[in-house]
């Protein structure tokens, strides 16, 4: 999303690496390609000029002339000064209104920003997180496949939904408060309706129910794709209908991500959550933080974290170090972690959270077909050979080939590559640096074809930035 902002930057953070201070020259310079690759990844105009004039005036600044290292400095300034325009954001969501009432949730935003399916995430998310029991209320009145539409979301997650067709939007949200306050359910989350464009009619919609319904938050939907043009229908909805968040829709697309760097600038208001896919669990609270780590080519290491956590269970993780260390990792053991990594998402998602890794990887292609292959000829072993991979003979290695569709050489290269990855494991687990571990990716793995994706290790040859 942020790939040539992130490469500007790297570039800026190079130039001044050779500088032995910070001068109003050298970062000035600098700034000025900042500035375009910001205009490029479409923030707002405001934002950049601000942004710009902070960092430099902070770099300049007598503090860090005296700095000894320049380069970490400016890293640090510019970490800051994103972190900063981005946050700070609270992402919690009152689960009960006042005395115990139902609290009210209410989703505005323009046509095909995302409401209704937002609205089945948000409510997810609150069932998944926090235990809470929603209730989802069908306001937007005017298309009757927008009632279907979050209907059929309902179903789908197993939560009620209250609509009454043929009535008004604030009499539906009314009647949906009684409903969720005598089934004891909360929040009550308002999918509003939008149109194309702001205007009157919509407006003084959301206003009234605004006003009758007091909500406990408001999120304003934005599409991320639509750039400046979310920015500036933000600014206007803020202005009439005050909302508390926004939720940021299709940051998954190629968003140029502008959005997320200048809604809080512009508005006052932060974005809190953003939407990264279709289904229903593709809804994650907003880090700023973690957000610049990005922008900065460090990577999301948390969010990577988060995301084995959720795929591997601690103790599962503690066996598979051990036989790691000890190198009993079997195949057995190898299948599992496969599963695993696999069901954590693409891979090329999954390498772009890693530090000095995200920004290098552009187009590159993941052929995950290859590991489908290796899948398959694991499948076709039995337990046994699985366990003690020194069984397989060539009867045996003929048998597993037929099994799995391959050749019998294909069986043969597994193998290898297993027992390679098995003494990389080994030396990884014994704490060596990643001058060995360079080493040990020298050997075949690397190979076109292999477990490392085509190119990528001379392009992680070619990073300086790992740390
Ligand atoms: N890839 C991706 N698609 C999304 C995301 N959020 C919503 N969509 C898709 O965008 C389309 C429009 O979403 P809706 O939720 O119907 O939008 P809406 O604001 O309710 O639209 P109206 O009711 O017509 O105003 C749907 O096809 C969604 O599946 C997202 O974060 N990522
Ligand atoms: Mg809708």
């Amino acid at each position: 999303m942020f790939e040539s902002l992130t490469n500007t930057l790297e570039g800026f953070f190079g130039q001044i690496r050779g500088k032995p201070r910070l001068t109003e020259k050298n970062i000035k310079d600098g700034l000025r390609e900042v500035r375009l690759a910001l205009l490029e990844a479409d923030v707002h105009f405001r934002v950049v000029k601000d942004f710009t004039n902070s960092v430099s005036e902070k770099a300049v600044g007598d503090k860090v002339l005296k700095g000894v290292n320049p380069a970490e400095q400016i890293v640090k300034i510019v970490h800051d000064e994103l972190v900063n325009i981005m946050g700070p954001v609270e992402t919690t969501i009152p689960l009960e209104g006042k005395g115990g009432k139902p609290s009210v949730i209410m989703l505005a935003g323009l046509q095909g920003s995302g409401k209704t399916t937002t609205c089945g995430k948000l409510a997810k998310y609150l069932v998944d997180n926090f235990d809470a029991a929603p209730m989802l209320c069908a306001a937007d009145v005017r298309r009757p496949a927008a009632i279907d539409q979050l209907e059929t979301l309902g179903r789908q997650l197993d939560l009620p939904v209250s609509s009454r067709r043929g009535s008004d939007a604030l009499s539906v949200c009314l009647k949906a408060r009684m409903e969720a306050s005598k089934n004891s359910c909360s929040p009550l989350l308002l999918d509003t309706g939008g149109r194309l464009h702001i205007d009157e009619a919509m407006m003084s919609e959301l206003a009234e129910i605004k006003k009758r319904l007091k909500p406990d938050q408001i999120f304003l939907v934005a599409d991320a794709r639509t750039g400046q043009d979310a920015v500036n229908s933000a600014e206007e909805f803020n202005k009439r209908i005050e909302f508390d968040g926004v939720i940021l829709t299709n940051l998954d697309g190629d968003a140029r991500g502008g959005a997320a760097l200048s809604i809080k600038s512009v508005t006052g208001k932060p974005v809190k959550f953003v939407g990264v896919g279709e289904k229903m669990d593709k809804l994650e609270p907003f880090y700023p933080e973690r957000m610049a780590d990005r922008i900065l080519g460090m990577g999301d290491v948390v969010t990577l974290v988060e995301k084995a956590e959720e795929a591997i269970e601690k103790e599962d993780a503690e066996a598979m170090e051990e036989k790691m260390r000890k190198a009993q990792f079997d195949l057995e053991d190898f299948r599992k972690q496969l599963k695993m990594i696999r069901g954590m998402g693409p891979l090329k998602e999954l390498m772009s959270y890693i530090p000095g890794i995200g920004s290098k990887l552009g187009d590159l292609d993941f052929d995950e077909s290859e590991l489908d292959r290796i899948e398959a000829i694991i499948n076709s072993m039995t337990p046994d050979e699985r366990r003690k991979p020194q069984l397989i003979n060539a009867g045996r290695r003929n048998r597993i080939a037929k099994g799995s569709g391959m050749g019998a050489s294909e069986v043969n290269r597994m193998l290898k590559q297993f027992k390679q990855l098995r003494k990389v494991m080994k030396k990884m687990t014994r704490g060596a640096g990643m001058e060995q571990l360079d080493k040990a990716f020298s050997d075949d793995i690397t190979a076109p074809g292999n477990l490392m994706p085509k190119g990528l290790k001379g392009k992680l040859k070619g990073n300086k930035r790992n740390k």
